[in-house]
């Protein structure tokens, strides 16, 4: 977009005085915020966009975008002369630090939606979202006595001048006891330097009729106070579990509300363009993120069929237009909903299920492993798989575990149907934006051309000898720049020159932060005993949250919080390491993280991880993997060498086979050290009121499958590598597995995956 600095500051003028009688060198930052972003917003929204032959929707309940202005800028290409205007009259773009992230998703799958979407447009793909705009996003967390404490996200606090509400767009949603109507908040999305502007559409609910006073004072507007006060509570609050199924009425509420006003929405455009309702597959595609949005099968049946098609005209419409993408094999995250539940709330949605499922058995589809309803479950993911062209998994091993295993009976009979996408992350965020020095120290070497294709990094791969001291100078300063945050944010502090050993994803048991803090232990008592004189300092760093209701996670955090305060208070100890959880740990704050970071941990059992997008980015910024064999880091060590990052640990294969004969306690008499670590949860070394600690101990030891996830089992191996890696840190052979592992991360670019997508899937132009 073409800079003007005298125009742009006399529109951020003008705003400013109109909107909040405000001056450029006295406005609040907040006021500055807005009034900066919507003159970003009225000059970049000029633009006319080409009309597209066909457009692919991306069906989400979640949107982790993160702070937009700093990525907003960037792709206008604009970022540096916005700042230089500001820094003309005293202001600077640096106060937007403080702007709340739209957390509107829960981990992964919600961040990766956000790369696509940004992906999509710097790739000229028509690609657009369609999510739910939540009042409130992922909760803020913070820890009182180490345990976690949440409150509501008020993401909404500095405004939202990048949202447009399209009230003309208002479409009712039908619900068996209400009517809700759903306004649209369109979010442009700016491709990265090309012009084009792709949008995310986002609903809130609200109250059809406005509230009748007259009528409630006559006591019969009761009940239409009740229903008002449901539909703005629709869009209340994303719901924070990640991996586990709540089978919460609510959220199906929210899920329907989703598809109904999208379908609705584009069936109305498609019409309006005057096209036929069967010529929909020549325009229009849908991309299912997980189960969450699968509604949107039955949803369009029934709004097809309501304009005059038959039922098996309506399927034959749906069968070519969804498609669907598993983001976990995790048995308690596959959606189900109880059938009479969802038949009470959606009698007419129900009775589309019902018919899916007649026309399956008609097929002589017997095997109950394809039943869409079966005691009276509705089992979503045989619903997508059933109906939608394409199924995919999100890396290699994914991919193949859902053909062998999950979908097995699935991929017998339809072969064709699976297909591999492997995640990606969009390096304009995880790269350009979070690491510019890093970012002009690569242009200066092979130019700018792997900001839009990626794979162009490996023409570093001749330098990386030449990069070593500049590379090493970058890394210390973000690592300066990230402990001066900690030490403000957190109250700890942690000397640059220690290791940046870091883990940072949401808590779960599969992914064993468990094991990672076991390793700290170990090492600690080694330190105590004075047998590592010789270890190298090493910050463990720590960032998760833990779902509210998912008692062993938040276990976890509490544990790894008492190992803090441990160690950090023992002079003896803390000049060899610290540790430390950081507080509401979000998309900002791994911006921060990710470029600081010396060690990677990716420790998930092999077969749990889908893939993982954390270790992409951490990649991309030139840190070495301590991983094992599991989703993307298979592909990782493919891509970059298995010999320049640090595996360990059981493999798939042999995963089911250690499990059949497993006795945890067994190892624990082989590994003293290891024993002596998890005594500790339970011996008085560490305060614990609630007994949380009593409890993960007893996870791992008793139970009908303790220790389900192999903690102790990988341990040794683990440790072993581990410690290979520490004593490798720092030398010029440890740097150039940095540079060569960014070198390789090409293929993990989002522009990749969104364009294989394009070209298996939604063959758009
Ligand atoms: C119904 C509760 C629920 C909520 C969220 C179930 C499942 C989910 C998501 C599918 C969990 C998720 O985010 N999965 C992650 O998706 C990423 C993007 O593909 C992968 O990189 C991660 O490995 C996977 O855990």
């Amino acid at each position: 977009m073409p800079f003007d600095k005298d125009q742009f500051l006399s529109s951020v003028s003008r705003i400013l005085r109109a909107e909040y009688a405000a001056e450029i060198p006295t406005a609040t930052e907040k006021e500055l915020y807005n009034a900066v972003s919507r003159a970003v917003m009225e000059q970049a929204l000029e633009q006319k966009q080409p009309v597209h032959a066909k457009r692919c929707a991306y069906f989400s309940a979640e949107f982790l975008m993160g702070r937009a202005i700093f990525s907003n800028l960037l792709n206008l290409g604009i970022l540096e002369e916005a700042e230089g205007a500001l820094a003309s009259v005293g202001r600077s773009l640096n106060c937007f630090e403080d702007v709340e992230d739209a957390a509107l998703g829960n981990g992964g799958l919600g961040r990766l939606a956000a790369c696509y979407l940004e992906s999509a447009a710097s790739c000229d793909i028509p690609l657009d979202g369609y999510g739910i705009r939540y009042r409130y996003g992922l909760f803020r967390q913070t820890f009182e006595d180490g345990y976690q404490h949440e409150e509501g996200d008020d993401w909404l606090k500095w405004g939202d001048p990048w949202s447009i509400p399209v009230e003309r767009d208002a479409v009712v949603v039908h619900f068996d006891d209400l009517d809700v109507k759903a306004v649209p908040y369109d979010m442009p999305i700016f491709g990265y330097k090309n012009g084009v502007v792709n949008n995310l559409r986002l609903w809130s609910s609200e109250a059809v009729q406005p509230f009748d006073f007259a009528a409630f004072n006559e006591m019969k507007g009761e009940r239409k106070a009740e229903e008002n006060f449901l539909a703005t509570k629709i869009c209340d609050v994303l719901y924070p579990n990640d991996n586990t199924m709540v089978g919460k009425i609510l959220r199906l509420r929210q899920q329907y509300f989703l598809v109904s006003a999208s379908l609705q929405d584009i069936l109305k455009k498609h019409l309006a363009a005057g096209y036929a309702l069967k010529d929909l597959p020549a325009h229009r595609c849908f991309q299912l993120n997980d189960t969450h949005p699968v509604l949107a099968i039955p949803e369009l049946l029934r709004l097809l069929q309501s304009h005059g098609m038959t039922f098996e005209e309506a399927f034959a419409v749906a069968s070519k237009c969804f498609n669907f993408t598993n983001h976990t094999i995790l048995a308690e995250a596959l959606e189900k909903w109880d059938a009479l539940a969802l038949s009470d709330l959606l009698p007419d949605v129900f009775e589309q299920i019902v018919a899916c499922q007649n026309r399956l058995e008609a097929e002589g589809l017997s095997k109950e492993k394809y039943f869409i309803i079966r005691d009276n479950v509705v089992h979503m993911a045989n619903l997508a798989v059933y109906v939608s062209s394409k199924v995919n998994g999100v890396a290699e091993i994914h991919t193949g575990i859902l053909k062998s295993e999950t979908f097995a009976d699935w991929y017998e009979l339809y072969p064709k149907k699976f297909v591999n996408i492997t995640n990606g992350i969009t390096p304009r965020r995880w790269l350009l934006l979070n690491d510019p020095a890093l970012a002009k120290l690569i242009d200066g070497k092979i130019g700018e051309g792997w900001h839009t294709e990626l794979s162009e990094l490996k023409k570093l791969k001749p330098f990386v000898s030449e990069l070593l001291p500049d590379f090493k100078r970058i890394k210390r300063q973000n690592k300066e720049k990230l402990a001066a945050y900690i030490k403000e944010h957190e109250g700890v502090e942690l000397p640059p020159d220690f290791i940046f050993d870091v883990q940072v994803k949401r808590l779960h048991e599969y992914k064993r932060q468990l094991l990672n803090a076991f390793s700290i232990l170990y090492f600690y008592q080694k330190i105590k005993r004075g047998e590592a004189k010789d270890f190298p300092p090493t910050a463990f760093i720590f960032g998760a949250k833990a779902a509210p209701g998912y008692y062993m996670a938040k276990a976890v955090i509490k544990f790894i919080n008492e190992i803090a305060a441990l160690v950090n208070g023992d002079e003896e100890v803390n000049r060899y390491m610290r540790v430390v959880f950081v507080q509401n740990y979000n998309v900002s704050y791994a911006e921060k993280l990710v470029c600081a970071a010396d060690i990677s941990e990716q420790i998930s059992l092999a077969g749990m991880e889908a893939s993982g997008t954390g270790n992409m980015k951490f990649m991309l910024n030139g840190t070495v993997t301590l991983g094992t064999m599991d989703g993307a880091n298979v592909e990782i060590c493919e891509e970059a060498g298995k010999d320049n990052n640090y595996i360990f640990g059981a493999t798939v294969d042999e995963v089911a086979e250690i499990k059949r004969y497993y006795c945890p306690r067994e190892i624990l008499e082989t590994n003293p050290d290891l024993k002596r670590a998890v005594e500790m949860l339970t011996d008085g070394t560490f305060s614990d009121e609630l007994g949380m600690l009593e409890k993960l101990q007893g996870s791992l030891l008793s139970g009908h499958d303790p220790d389900r996830y192999l903690v102790l089992y990988d341990f040794p191996d683990y440790v072993r590598v581990k410690e290979q890696l520490l004593k490798e840190y720092g030398t010029d052979e440890y740097y150039k597995k940095c540079l060569l592992n960014l070198a390789a991360a090409g293929k993990f670019s989002a522009d990749r995956s969104v364009k294989d997508y394009n070209r298996l899937i939604w063959k758009l132009k």
